[in-house]
């Protein structure tokens, strides 16, 4: 099974890799639908949906500031380095992710397409202001956030929110197409520790089958777009990433 899947990745011509929490999960970041994870500790409807965050938004700023602290403590795993590898080697594209946790960057990847926002930037829930990445986490300015109760807009006076994507938003338009068309393109696609479960990004991998393409997944355990997966690798994505690099 690995030897197929590495025979995949050897030989493809436009390899991209599709990633969601449980490649995290081994950084010591908590995944939202496993067992443990964040979903089991708070309800959907109260942190994740610009209801919620209307509704109290003080209560949503605190579970991102909680998890803003986890993700700043934490560092790209082996399965992240491995794609920032296979990006340098030349083999992988670009790097589509779910995660809001920069650590494909991190990892050295230069295309990453952020279909879920960014934990390092926040935007106005009014006016246009945006605060970007660089200046968030070079300025010191994320540990002023971090402090705040209610992070407010210096432009307008109005709330901040985290630049993130929650249910029933749509995604960043420009990702969102850059995602498809990637997916269109590519002969080999790399499914790494994803539920499946949540639209439009899980149409990635079908996008990649319905146009000729081969799909490799690693998961600890069955997801979503195992049914169409060519390769199945049962594991932990470092592991499996470590083994299939060797
Ligand atoms: C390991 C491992 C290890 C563990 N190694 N593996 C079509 C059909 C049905 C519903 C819809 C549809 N289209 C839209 C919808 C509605 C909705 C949706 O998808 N609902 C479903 C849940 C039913 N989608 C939306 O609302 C989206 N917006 C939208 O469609 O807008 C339309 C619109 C247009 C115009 C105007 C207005 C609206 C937005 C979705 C936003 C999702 N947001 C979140 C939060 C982001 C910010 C944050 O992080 O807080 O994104 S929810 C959460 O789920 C997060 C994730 O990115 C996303 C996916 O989760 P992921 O990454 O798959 O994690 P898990 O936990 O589910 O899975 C982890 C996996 O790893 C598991 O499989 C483990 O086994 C595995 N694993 N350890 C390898 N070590
Ligand atoms: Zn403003």
């Amino acid at each position: 099974m690995i030897e197929e899947a590495a025979k995949l990745i050897a030989h493809s011509h436009f390899l991209i890799a599709f990633t969601g929490a449980g490649i995290s999960a081994e950084s010591g970041i908590p995944t939202f639908r496993d067992k443990g994870g964040l979903w089991e500790k708070y309800r959907v409807e109260e942190v994740a949906t610009p209801e919620a965050f209307k509704r109290d938004p003080q209560f949503v700023w605190e579970f991102y500031k909680m998890r803003m602290k986890t993700m700043r403590e934490a560092k790209p795993n082996k399965a992240h380095l491995a794609l920032a590898e296979l990006e340098r080697m030349g083999l992988l594209k670009a790097v589509i992710t779910q995660n809001i946790d920069n650590l494909h960057r991190e990892a050295g990847n230069k295309n990453v397409i952020e279909l879920h926002g960014n934990i390092y930037r926040v935007k106005c829930t009014n006016c246009s202001y945006r605060e970007y990445r660089e200046n968030l986490l070079e300025s010191g300015r994320l540990e002023e956030l971090l402090k705040e109760d209610l992070p407010k807009c210096p432009k307008c006076g109005s709330l901040l929110r985290p630049d993130v994507v929650w249910f029933g938003e749509p995604l960043p338009q420009e990702a969102i197409q850059k995602a498809f068309k990637l997916a269109e393109r590519a002969d080999v696609c790399l499914v790494i520790g994803t539920s499946g479960q949540v639209f439009p990004a899980a149409y990635i991998p079908y996008i990649v089958k319905e146009n000729g393409g081969y799909v490799i997944e690693i998961n600890i355990k069955e997801s979503g777009i195992t049914p169409i997966a060519d390769v199945f690798l049962k594991g932990r994505a470092g592991e499996v990433m470590e083994l299939l690099l060797a």
